[in-house]
């Protein structure tokens, strides 16, 4: 990873390292190791949405590598919380699946405002700098703005877009994009969906619908499916993600907003959770602040 995008990623994560690593060594430096201090560090990874299920198997963690490594102070207690986090976010790295067709279709999904868009305009300005040919697909016809916003984004970036009007049908949409993107041999349709609240069904039914629309025209393609999640909301997004994970076949992640939020310990919970790969995360709102998810890179960042 570069150097600046080191030193992005650390700076969006201030707010989670002070609820996380700095509450820990606040609480633990200096002190014995006990079962007082096990339950105050507990206390901690609450508070910094680590989640119940996580936060039990760290803490036991904690307890057995302590007292098998012999260690004696919360300060060396530091270095073992790290590991495992590092060895808990570690399976969750993953890349784009592109597929071996052309176009590579990616397909955007996730509730209202979580960053859908925007996270394709800083992939697709990602993409074309690549010297990669992008179309973006305006499937978002239940917003009025929608179409416009990607209008922007596809400008910006340097993408083709292919629209319909307001109100229109949104796999006609992608019918169109994925149809014309095949016949002139683009890189990659990045799909745009309209928000919706993952408890209404005939919404995620209309995911299904796009899916099969790309899956008719080209069989053979993976259609790598992006569930975005707002970073803000921290742990509330985990049964948010299972439903629309319950609905479509779910291929990757990307937590978005983690600049500006204390809760960004929840990906530790969605990581354990989930079970689908974390590929990418949002550390602000320019072109820029979209990075690959990298476990090791994270961790530092909390921790140094
Ligand atoms: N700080 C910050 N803001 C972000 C990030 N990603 C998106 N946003 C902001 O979040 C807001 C919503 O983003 P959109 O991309 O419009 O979200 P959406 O999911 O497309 O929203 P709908 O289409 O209404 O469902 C915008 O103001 C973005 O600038 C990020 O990584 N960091
Ligand atoms: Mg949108």
């Amino acid at each position: 990873m570069f150097k600046s995008m080191l030193t992005k990623l650390k700076e969006s994560l201030q707010k989670t390292k002070k609820q996380l690593s700095e509450s820990f060594s606040a609480i633990s430096f200096g002190r014995k190791i006990d079962e007082e201090l096990f339950e105050d560090i507990e206390m901690v990874l609450l508070k910094a949405d680590v989640g119940l299920k996580a936060t039990e198997e760290i803490i036991d963690f904690l307890k057995e590598e302590s007292k098998r490594r012999k260690i004696k102070d919360g300060e060396e207690l530091r270095e073992l919380l790290k590991e495992k986090l590092y060895e808990i976010l570690k399976k969750c790295e993953g890349s784009l699946n592109l597929g071996n067709e052309k176009p590579a279709v990616v397909l955007f999904i996730g509730i209202n405002g979580s960053g859908k868009t925007t996270t394709i305009g800083k992939f697709a300005t990602q993409f074309v700098q690549e010297g990669k040919s992008v179309v973006l697909a305006a499937a978002d016809t239940f917003r009025a703005a929608a179409i416009d916003q990607l209008e922007v984004w596809a400008e910006r970036s340097g993408a083709r877009i292919v629209k319909h009007s307001h109100g229109a049908d949104p796999s006609a949409v992608v019918y169109d994009a994925v149809n014309s993107a095949k016949s002139r041999s683009d890189d990659i349709v990045l799909i745009d969906t309209a928000g919706r609240l993952h408890t209404k069904e005939h919404l995620m039914k209309e995911l299904q619908k796009i899916k099969r629309t790309v899956k008719k025209l080209m069989p053979d393609q993976p259609v790598e499916t992006i569930l975005v999640l707002d970073g803000t909301i921290g742990q509330n997004s985990i049964n948010q993600a299972k439903t629309f994970k319950e609905a479509t076949d779910v291929t990757g992640i990307v937590i978005t907003k983690l600049d500006g939020t204390a809760k960004g310990g929840a990906i530790i919970p969605i990581c354990e959770e989930l079970c689908i790969p974390i590929k990418f995360i949002g550390v602000g709102e320019g072109i820029e602040d979209l990075q690959p998810f990298d476990a090791k890179a994270f961790v530092d960042a909390l921790f140094d």
